[in-house]
C-alpha cells in the first residue's frame, strides 16, 4: 500500500521548539530507553520508566544504573525518574515510547517478540489522542504490519484516527564520549501529519541535533537499517581484505589508514576478530528477512554477514597455526581470552565475537581463561590470573586497559604468543620484544 507523502523532507527541525512539557512513558529501560527517559525528564517532561524487569526497576528507583555506563550513572544520581513494572501507568501519559530490543534468533531470524509484547503491554492502556513512538530498530513494515494491529486490537481504537503512531529510530552509541542521546540528529516518520508534528515537537524539545521528518513510517524504519547495514558491509569489505592481504604480506591497517588520507569518498573501517553488538550484526538480518518476504534476495548483505561471522573462527585458526609453529597443539593448550564485551570500555556482551571464539576454542579442546574488567561474571577475575601459565593470549576487545599493555606484561607471565583480535596493540613493540604477534590482516 503506497503511503501518501506526508511532508516535504526538506523541513528539518532543531531543538528550537517552545518549551513543551508532555507526560511520557518510556517502555524498556536499557541502553536506549534509560538515556531517553533521563533526557526527557531533565528537559522538564513528566516521565515514567516502564520495564518488565523488577530488578532493573528497583535499581533505577534507587538511583543506580543497572548496567555499566559512567554518564548514565551520574545522570541517574541527579535526575528523578520514577520506574515501574505496572504498565497501567501508561494510561496517564500523552506519549508512549517503545525502546525494547529487536534481536535475532540463533538462526538469524528476526525476533519481534519483545516489541510485540511491549505493544501488547501498553495497548490495553491506550487512550484517545495518545502518541505511540517506536524507537526500536525494525525493518520497514514492522510498525504498520506488526505493532499497529496489536495496538488496535488491544485498545479497540483506530491508529491514525484515535491514536498516533510514529517511528523515530534510536541512534544510541554506547561508550561514545562525543555523541549522545541529546546531540545526535534523528529522523522521524508517522502515520499522520498530526502524529508527525507531535513527534517532531517532542524530540525537538529534548534533542539539540536536527530532526529530519520522513515521508512515511516505512522510510524512517529504512533509514536506521540502512545506516547499520552500511557499516556491516564496510566492515566485511576490510575483513575480506585482511584475509587476502595476509597472504600477500601486506599490513591492511596501514593500507586503510593510507587510503583514509584521501580527503573525500573514503570512510575507514577496520578488520577485527568479528562484529558484535545489538545493532550492526543484527540489523542487516531484518532487511534480509523483509527482502525475502517480498521475493528479493539480498545476496550482498548476506555475503557480508557470512564474511563477518567467519572472523572469530579465522582468529582461532590463526592462533592454532601460531601454536603449531611452536609444536603446541591447540587441544589442551591454555589460552587467555582478553575481552568479552563486543566493543571497548563497556560491559555489553551481546553478539560478542569473544563468545564465539570461546565456544570454538573449547570445541577444539583448549582450556580458555576469559577475563574482562567490565564483565562481572567473567570466569577469571584478574588479567594476571588469565595470563599466568597461558600458552597464548587473544586480545578480543580493545579496552583502554588492554591497549596500554606492553609486551612485557605478557612475557613476564610466560606468554609469548599474542593474537591481537582488534589490532589494538603496537605490532612493532611486540615483534621487537620477541613476541610471536599476529593481528587481523597484519
Ligand atoms: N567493528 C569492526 N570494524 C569497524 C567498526 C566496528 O570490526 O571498523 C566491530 C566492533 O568491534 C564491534 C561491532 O563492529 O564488535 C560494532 O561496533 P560499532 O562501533 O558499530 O558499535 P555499535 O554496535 O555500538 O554501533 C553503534 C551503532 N549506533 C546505532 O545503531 C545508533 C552504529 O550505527 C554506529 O555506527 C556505531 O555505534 C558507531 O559509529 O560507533
Amino acid at each position: 500500500m503506497q503511503q501518501k507523502t506526508l511532508v516535504p523532507i526538506v523541513r528539518s527541525v532543531t531543538g528550537n521548539f517552545p518549551s513543551l512539557t508532555y507526560s511520557v512513558a518510556v517502555v524498556g529501560l536499557g541502553y536506549v530507553g534509560l538515556p531517553l527517559a533521563l533526557l526527557a525528564a531533565r528537559k522538564g517532561h513528566r516521565v515514567v520508566g516502564l520495564d518488565i524487569n523488577a530488578e532493573k526497576v528497583k535499581s533505577i528507583n534507587s538511583g543506580i544504573c543497572p548496567f555499566f555506563d559512567v554518564e548514565l550513572t551520574e545522570r541517574l544520581a541527579n535526575t528523578r525518574l520514577p520506574a515501574d513494572t505496572n504498565f497501567a501507568r501508561a494510561r496517564d501519559v500523552e506519549i508512549i515510547v517503545l525502546c525494547v530490543p529487536t534481536p535475532v534468533r540463533h538462526d538469524h531470524i528476526p525476533d519481534l517478540v519483545p516489541i510485540m509484547e511491549a505493544s501488547k503491554s501498553v495497548a490495553s492502556h491506550l487512550k484517545k489522542g495518545t502518541l505511540v513512538i517506536v524507537e526500536s530498530t525494525v525493518n520497514p513494515g514492522v510498525c504498520e504490519n506488526v505493532v499497529l494491529p496489536i495496538l488496535e486490537r488491544g485498545s479497540g481504537l483506530r491508529a491514525g484516527a484515535d491514536f498516533m503512531l510514529s517511528h523515530c529510530p534510536e541512534r544510541v552509541n554506547p561508550g561514545d564520549p562525543e555523541w549522545n542521546v541529546e546531540n545526535i540528529s534523528r529522523v522521524a516518520g508517522s502515520l499522520t501529519e498530526e502524529g508527525l508534528e507531535k513527534t517532531l515537537a517532542f524530540y525537538g524539545s529534548i534533542v539539540t541535533g536536527p530532526i529530519r521528518p520522513m515521508r512515511s513510517i516505512k522510510e524512517a524504519e529504512a533509514v536506521k537499517i540502512v545506516e547499520n547495514t552500511f557499516r556491516d558491509i564496510n566492515i566485511a569489505f576490510v575483513n575480506e581484505l585482511a584475509l587476502s592481504f595476509d597472504r600477500l604480506g601486506i599490513d591492511v591497517v596501514n593500507v586503510i589508514e593510507a587510503a583514509a588520507t584521501k580527503p573525500f569518498a573514503f570512510m575507514a573501517h577496520y578488520p577485527g576478530c568479528g562484529v558484535g553488538g545489538h545493532c550492526i550484526p543484527v540489523d542487516p538480518y531484518y532487511l534480509i528477512a523483509e527482502g525475502k518476504r517480498n521475493g528479493f534476495n539480498h545476496r550482498f548483505l548476506s555475503l557480508a554477514r557470512k564474511i563477518n561471522n567467519h572472523m572469530p573462527k579465522h582468529t582461532v585458526d590463526l592462533l592454532e597455526r601460531m601454536l603449531r609453529k611452536e609444536h603446541i597443539p591447540l587441544k589442551g593448550a591454555r589460552v587467555a581470552l582478553l575481552g568479552l564485551a563486543y566493543k571497548a570500555d563497556i560491559d555489553d556482551v551481546r553478539e560478542s565475537p569473544s563468545l564465539v571464539m570461546l565456544e570454538e576454542l573449547e570445541k577444539r579442546g583448549a582450556e580458555v581463561m576469559p577475563f574482562d574488567p567490565y564483565v562481572k561474571n567473567a570466569r577469571i577475575p584478574t588479567l594476571r590470573k588469565a595470563l599466568t601459565g597461558a600458552h597464548a593470549a587473544i586480545v578480543a576487545t580493545p579496552h583502554r586497559s588492554f591497549r596500554a599493555l606492553s609486551p612485557h606484561d605478557f612475557l613476564e607471565c610466560g606468554v609469548s604468543i599474542v593474537i591481537d583480535g582488534k589490532n589494538c596493540l603496537s605490532k612493532e613493540a611486540f615483534v621487537g620484544a620477541g613476541v610471536q604477534y599476529r593481528g587481523i590482516g597484519r
